[in-house]
């Protein structure tokens, strides 16, 4: 009897001090939206559990170690034990009690995090080898940054131009697949002001662990404020012809990752001296680059596939570059001699 209460107690201590130790750790980022309250709560929870689990494992057992080893002198088998009933039902139908509710709970706090408010703003979300692009339909802009406003909730819809990716904000809590040809949604209500960065977490080639993009939780009244610069950033680049710099920056965000102008082979050919040089297809064709050669190779890549390259796995259109934007990339190429 004296035994039970020991081992009783220390199981109850390793479960608090394991659990404190976890809990110590900091294996969290903080939270950063609604969603994440039920996720950590139900975290929290099963924390407790595993550490009360893992006490109550190794404690009988380090104590059985000790307190039942063999005595100098004894050379005897031990006791005979043939089975429990009742203690084999107790450790098959606890476990599943518990197990139901965690099933409950879990079942409870995914309601919880898809909660969905039919004012929601949209944002539409391209992942693309390798990056992202927003487009906000409501205002009619796009941009690389994630501009949200703090406390209300943002339905993306997202989609895949080439191989799976997954849209996650570690503050955020909840994860997403984006899946070509296909369109999937999460939704989530940011509810701290800050800066944070959205991930790539689905392996997605060699440029994966560079595939972030900014995220900026603001006031209502400051995003309101970056969608009027945008707008007229905009309504600006339409009203003056193509811009070498405007394609530079454009160059850097969706064609660096495969296309050097430095003259080095990447992914794709380089762009130094691309315009007047020739261009030798993988069908044996040979011709001089020209501009509408340039906007073909964009737009319709599978058209004309340069020799000892694959197919460029990039669909301009879909990421959201306008004839306008192909105009400002064609500007900048003619500056790389
Ligand atoms: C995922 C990698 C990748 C990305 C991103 C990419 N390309 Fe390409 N690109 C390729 C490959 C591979 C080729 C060669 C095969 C072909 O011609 O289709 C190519 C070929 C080209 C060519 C023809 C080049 C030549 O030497 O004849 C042009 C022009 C071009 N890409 C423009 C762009 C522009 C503009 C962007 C950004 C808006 C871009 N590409 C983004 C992979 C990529
Ligand atoms: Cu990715």
């Amino acid at each position: 009897m004296r035994r039970i209460f020991v081992v009783a107690f220390l199981v109850v201590l390793v479960a608090v001090l394991v659990f404190l130790g976890l809990n110590a750790l900091g294996l969290l980022p903080e939270q950063a939206a609604a969603q994440a309250e039920p996720i950590d709560w139900l975290l929290n929870l099963e924390l407790m559990v595993i550490s009360f689990l893992f006490a109550l494992i190794i404690v009988p057992l380090v104590y059985s170690l000790v307190a039942f080893r063999r005595k100098p002198g004894e050379t005897g088998d031990g006791e005979h034990v043939e089975g429990n009933t009742r203690l084999e039902i107790g450790w098959t139908v606890i476990p599943l009690i518990i197990v139901l509710i965690f099933a409950y709970l879990g079942a409870e706090n995914l309601g919880r995090v898809r909660r969905a408010d039919p004012q929601a703003m949209q944002v539409q979300v391209t992942g693309y080898q390798w990056g992202w692009q927003f487009k906000y339909p409501q205002y009619g802009i796009r941009s690389q940054e994630l501009y949200l406003p703090v406390n209300e909730q943002v339905l993306f819809k997202m989609e895949s131009t080439d191989v799976i990716h997954s849209f996650w904000v570690p503050e955020f809590r909840v994860k997403q697949d984006l899946v070509p040809g296909r369109v999937t949604e999460v939704r989530i209500t940011p509810s701290r002001v800050g800066r944070y960065t959205l991930m790539c977490s689905e392996l997605c080639g060699t440029q994966h662990a560079y595939m972030n993009a900014p995220v900026v939780v603001v006031s209502r009244a400051e995003f309101d404020a970056w969608v009027a610069e945008r707008q007229a950033a905009a309504a600006a680049a339409a009203a003056s012809g193509p811009d070498a710099a405007r394609g530079e920056e454009k160059y850097l965000m969706y064609c660096k990752a495969c296309h050097s102008i430095d003259g080095s082979k990447g992914v794709g050919p380089t762009w130094r001296g691309l315009l007047g040089e020739q261009v030798v297809l993988t069908d044996g064709t040979t011709f001089i680059a020209d501009e509408a050669y340039i906007l073909r190779s964009i737009k319709e890549p599978a058209s004309q596939v340069v020799a000892g390259y694959p197919p460029m796995a990039f669909n301009a259109e879909a990421v959201g570059l306008t004839d306008a934007d192909l105009a400002d990339i064609v500007e900048f190429i003619k500056t790389l001699k």
